[in-house]
């Protein structure tokens, strides 16, 4: 057995749902995450990691890092040997690979995501699901995640960024999902989810990792290439690209 063996009632919540909220699957503390990635967002643009920035009305803040087990060993024993990869194993029904990894730091002042599934842009993969990991307490007016539950069987409307497209935001029933720092949210790929932007006066840092079923290969390596090359094109946006589809609604700086 597992040493953190889902129960029946878990497992149909997420099939039937789309997602499930664990609160108390960590061993590490609230202090020993955030350490974590206060560690990581220090290290500067100076690396192999991607930093990306966005500018707010305080300024310029650093609004994503990605790509940066390689350099971590906390991030590493965080994100591919405990609990989340373990759960995420049995969500997938079979052991989980890790795709990607981000944190979204939504400092104060940062920008929200626009109503999409992740599913678009994640190539190379079919099934795969995502955990958003809360490092500071998560609420409505900091921007919390809102999720629609049900709508992960098929691929819904896009606009021209790969976002939903606004008929199908119209009639989804969204869901905040406040999470307290430390606790984790799985959500299948399909799952249609949004955040609003942080109106408040503290910081809004969540961890991100993505894991596809072994059946599919180890396509870590694939996916950042794959980002590097979409990214060496030249953007004259306004907004801040953060991700293969137009999901991030922060200004460029
Ligand atoms: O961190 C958030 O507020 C939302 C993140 C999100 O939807 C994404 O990165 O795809």
């Amino acid at each position: 057995m597992a040493k953190h063996d889902l129960t029946p009632e878990q497992l149909v919540h997420y099939e039937v749902n789309g997602w499930l909220l664990l609160d108390g699957l960590l061993e590490k503390s609230q202090q020993e995450l955030q350490n974590i990635v206060s560690t990581v967002a220090s290290w500067g643009d100076d690396g192999a990691w991607l930093n990306h920035y966005e500018m707010t009305d305080f300024g310029k803040k650093l609004a994503r890092t990605e790509n940066f087990t390689p350099y971590s060993s906390d991030m590493r024993s965080l994100l591919r040997e405990g609990a989340i990869s373990d759960v995420a194993s049995q969500l997938l029904g079979e052991e989980a690979l890790l795709y990607k990894e981000k944190i979204n730091y939504k400092l104060v002042g940062g920008a929200g995501f626009a109503p999409h599934q992740d599913k678009p842009a994640y190539p190379f993969v079919d099934q795969v699901l995502s955990v958003m990991v809360a490092i500071d307490d998560a609420t409505i007016e900091n921007g919390c995640l809102y999720v629609v539950s049900g709508r992960h069987q098929v691929l819904l409307d896009q606009d021209e960024r790969g976002c939903l497209a606004a008929h199908v935001v119209k009639e989804l029933d969204w869901q905040p999902m406040e999470l307290r720092a430390g606790a984790t949210l799985f959500f299948h790929a399909l799952t249609p989810h949004r955040s609003g932007p942080n109106n408040s006066k503290r910081d809004r840092r969540a961890l991100y990792p993505t894991y596809n079923g072994v059946s599919e290969g180890d396509l870590r390596e694939a996916y950042y290439a794959a980002k590097g090359e979409a990214f060496s094109a030249v953007s004259s946006d306004d907004r801040v690209r953060l991700s293969l589809i137009g999901d991030f609604e922060g200004r460029a700086v």
